[in-house]
């Protein structure tokens, strides 16, 4: 057989294939997740009065922070600002022995496995009043709890499929129609993915290709989730920008989960602040401090653990920013607007943020020759600045 060409195939992501997922704040009990949630959602209720919503007691829908935003705010001056959001969700704390019923266990578990990203707080703040459920401080002991607790869920669940799958599979024989083909190949996938959560690895951290994920993307498996480590120090070892641990913490992630990002922040100090009645106060509050808020970068962190980016479109009536995941081709991009504007897609046009930015105006980016049409192949930037043509005969609106 000729060698096959070599085709540039799109890599699938892992997750979800949605514009509207969630990231759950997990870890220990005690080690401060609530506190931080709350710090999260008074930080992004007060400080800015966009449209917020706390959905429920445990779930909050927070805005992205993001200076090209708020330049396009202050450029068309619109009449309605809507930034991008970010949807967090509170989860009780999982304890050792969670995945085989501990604790109330199971059912923490399958409220990790609805998110689609996680926080992982770790506790290496030290204090006396606040009881640990391990009974002393040790932040390596306790994110491997939490790491091995989760990944014995997806072992469990796995083997479960597994051994039912495996059955139905054998009974199928040799040969088979390409229905029975189709269900052997799945069962191959399935089988790679038991034996490698088998040997202690999370399914984030393989090598996959398409085919398997999209296999992998329907067991929604809790270690295929990009994590996050949160890591709470105290107020005073964060102003000093000194704690023990987290160089030991940064090390076990950089062994164990390569890749994954750890930001250090302090639980207390971010809800004492949020707490504050003004922005100015809590800005002056920081700037006495002498350090940022770390709950920017956190939140950009987490949208961006999910995968999403947003483009903008913008005028006097409002400048928005429009969640779709990367890799987002132009019409469905236009379809989180509105589904006419995909099924209608003629173009889009697109400016680049910096464009806009440097020659201040849609009529100089133009003249620059900088303004884009781009047809319904083209994949969607972060930042782009869009205005989509359509045309649906049945509603003759245009925007
Ligand atoms: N000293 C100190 N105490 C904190 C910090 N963060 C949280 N706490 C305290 O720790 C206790 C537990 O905090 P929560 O935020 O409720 O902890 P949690 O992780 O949500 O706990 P569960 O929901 O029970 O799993 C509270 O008494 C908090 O005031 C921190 O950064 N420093
Ligand atoms: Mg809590």
């Amino acid at each position: 057989m000729p060698p096959k060409k070599a085709v540039k195939e799109e890599k699938l992501l892992l997750g979800r294939p949605s514009n509207n997922l969630k990231i759950g704040v997990v870890g220990l009990p005690n080690v401060g997740k609530s506190t931080f949630f709350n710090a999260l959602t008074n930080a992004s209720a007060a400080a800015e009065n966009y449209p917020f919503c706390t959905i429920d007691p445990e779930e909050s829908r927070v805005a992205v922070p993001d200076p090209r935003f708020d330049w396009l705010c202050e450029h068309y001056k619109p009449a309605k600002e809507i930034p991008a959001f970010l949807t967090v969700i509170d989860i009780a704390g999982l304890v050792k022995g969670a995945a085989s019923g501990a604790g109330l266990g199971n059912a923490f578990l399958s409220h990790i496995k609805a998110v689609d990203a996680i926080y992982h707080v770790v506790r290496a703040f030290d204090d006396p009043d606040v009881t640990h459920v391990e009974g002393d401080l040790d932040p390596i002991r306790d994110v491997e709890i939490i790491h091995e607790e989760l990944r014995l869920k997806d072992e469990e669940f796995l083997h479960k499929q597994w051994t039912e799958m495996g059955a139905a599979v054998k009974r199928l024989g040799h040969g088979g129609n390409a229905t029975d083909k189709a269900k052997k190949e799945e069962f191959a996938v399935l089988d790679k993915v038991y034996n490698h959560v088998k040997d202690g690895k999370e399914v984030r951290h393989g090598v996959w290709t398409n085919k398997e994920i999209e296999v992998i993307n329907g067991f929604h498996l809790i270690t295929a989730k990009p994590v996050i480590y949160l890591a709470n120090v105290s107020e005073k070892d964060f102003v000093r920008k000194k704690n023990k641990w987290l160089p030991k913490i940064k090390a076990w992630i950089d062994e164990k989960s390569p890749g994954d990002l750890m930001i250090p922040y302090s639980g207390a100090l971010e809800y004492r602040i949020s707490l504050m009645e003004s922005k100015e106060e809590k800005e002056a509050e920081w700037k006495n401090l002498g350090v940022n808020s770390m709950m920017p970068k956190i939140i950009v962190a987490g949208y961006s653990a999910l995968q999403l980016i947003y483009y903008f479109t913008g005028g006097p009536d409002e400048v928005r920013a429009w969640t779709v995941r990367r890799l987002t081709k132009a019409p469905q991009a236009a379809g989180v607007i509105h589904t006419d504007f995909e099924r209608g897609f003629i173009m889009a046009e697109v400016m680049k943020y910096e464009d806009l930015k440097e020659y201040g105006s849609e009529a100089q980016v133009k003249a620059n020759g900088k303004y884009m049409q781009k047809g319904k192949e083209y994949q969607v930037e972060d930042g782009d600045i869009i205005y989509f043509k359509f045309n649906v005969t049945a509603s003759g609106k245009k925007k």
